[in-house]
């Protein structure tokens, strides 16, 4: 399903596609066994542009709309969810924070390096003891002088060990979403420790990690935004965090749905190709439905972004169908493999360990109904 792709966002996807059957897929597999994937990939992935798309040339992008943006993310996904992670977290969450919250010298010190992948950058929201309820945070900044001087502890951050700089949400002022303000911290800053969390079901070629942050002080330039800006920056990145996890889904849909007929049409039962059987059929069916639902919901948010019109609720539907979805569709591959589904020689079960953690990060999906149904109603359900 194309829908209308002009002739530069179908030459991305080609290109992307072919740099990715080369340089990823084949390695996939090992990288998740070994639970890293090989970092030489993320200066090639930079070079075609993956980690420039959104940001301006004049900041060091490769600049781009958002729609293409999903395209890339859906062929990341495709490929392996880990490398997609990588990007959308770093260029992503933390990239595009510094573009649209910024001062000129934030956005010069750091824009260039992050869209050329020559720095990473991870997103430092979720704690301990603060997942959904976010605007509840407890990690503190204090004003010491001239400089902020943070202490708490971040739990589940992607590329947290591989980082250079990490968006940090602190308390700066009093209890909720109001009291929150964003940092932007050198992971190098005395006092700031990332402990790699190992053992994850899926994701696994990803570094996810644990940071403690023990009186790191860091001038007062390091803030992002306005003092009490910080729930406000968390929250709009999420909003465009959630389409590029979602084009991911619809990556994750896409791949089950290529693998299951390359298997289904090779493998011969009873004397004759899986793919000859109408149950078979049935679940290529839905997997193939979901692939298109999910991408029109996708590129319908990508597109309203684009339009400069309001996109978050757009991308809470395109999240939680698309990350539902490919829970669906990564146990359809498996059922269409049989027992080869459930080994990893055949990457239907690495879809599934992947897609898994897709309905619950940036936002579960019942956070995402709850936004949904907030909207409808014009009545919050949170507290
Ligand atoms: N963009 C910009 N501002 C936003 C916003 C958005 N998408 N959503 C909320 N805000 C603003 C509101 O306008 C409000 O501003 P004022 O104080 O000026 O009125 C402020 O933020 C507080 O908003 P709200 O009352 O909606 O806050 P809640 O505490 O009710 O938010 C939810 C609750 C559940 C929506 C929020 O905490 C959330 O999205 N949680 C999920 C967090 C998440 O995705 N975690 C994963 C981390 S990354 S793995």
């Amino acid at each position: 399903m194309d829908l209308s792709l002009s002739e530069e966002q179908r030459a991305f996807k080609d290109a992307a596609r072919a740099f990715l059957d080369k340089e990823a897929v084949p390695h996939r597999s090992a990288w998740d066994r070994r639970e890293a994937v090989d970092l030489d990939v993320v200066p090639k992935m930079a070079e075609l542009g993956f980690f420039g798309l959104t940001i301006p040339e004049e900041h060091g992008g490769v600049g781009g709309d958002y729609v293409t943006y999903a395209i890339a993310m859906e062929e990341l996904g495709r490929a392996d969810s880990a490398l997609r992670g990588i990007v959308s977290v770093s260029s992503g969450l933390v990239g595009k924070s510094i573009l649209h919250f910024g001062d000129d010298e934030q956005r010069a010190a750091y824009l260039p390096r992050l869209a050329s992948a020559e720095i990473l950058g991870c997103f430092g929201l979720t704690e301990p003891g603060v997942g959904s309820d976010a605007g509840n945070l407890t990690t503190r900044a204090r004003r010491d002088g001239d400089d902020w001087v943070l202490d708490g502890q971040k739990l589940y951050i992607t590329n947290g060990t591989w980082a250079d700089v990490a968006l940090v949400f602190a308390r700066t002022g009093g209890d909720g979403p109001r009291g929150i303000s964003a940092f932007l911290v050198p992971t190098d800053a005395e006092g700031f420790e990332a402990r790699e969390i190992k053992g994850k079901l899926g994701l696994r070629g990803q570094a996810t990690a644990e940071l403690f942050l023990t009186g790191v002080r860091v001038p007062a330039s390091a803030m992002l935004g306005e003092e009490g800006q910080g729930f406000k920056i968390a929250m709009s990145s999420l909003d465009k965090g959630r389409i590029a996890v979602a084009a991911g889904c619809v990556g994750i849909v896409q791949g089950c749905l290529e693998v299951s007929v390359a298997y289904a049409t090779s493998r011969t039962q009873f004397g004759r190709p899986l793919a000859g059987f109408q149950l078979v059929q049935d679940m290529i069916a839905d997997i193939s439905l979901d692939a298109d639902a999910a991408r029109l919901l996708v590129w319908r948010a990508a597109d309203l972004c684009d339009r400069g019109e309001p996109f978050g609720t757009a991308a809470s539907k395109a999240k939680l169908f698309a990350s539902e979805a490919a829970v669906r569709a990564a146990n359809l591959a498996i059922q269409v493999h049989g027992g080869a589904g459930y080994v990893d020689e055949y990457p239907a079960e690495k879809y599934l360990r992947d897609a898994r953690v897709m309905t619950l990060y940036e936002g579960t999906s019942q956070i995402q109904k709850l936004l949904i149904g907030r909207a409808e109603t014009g009545i919050g359900a949170f507290v």
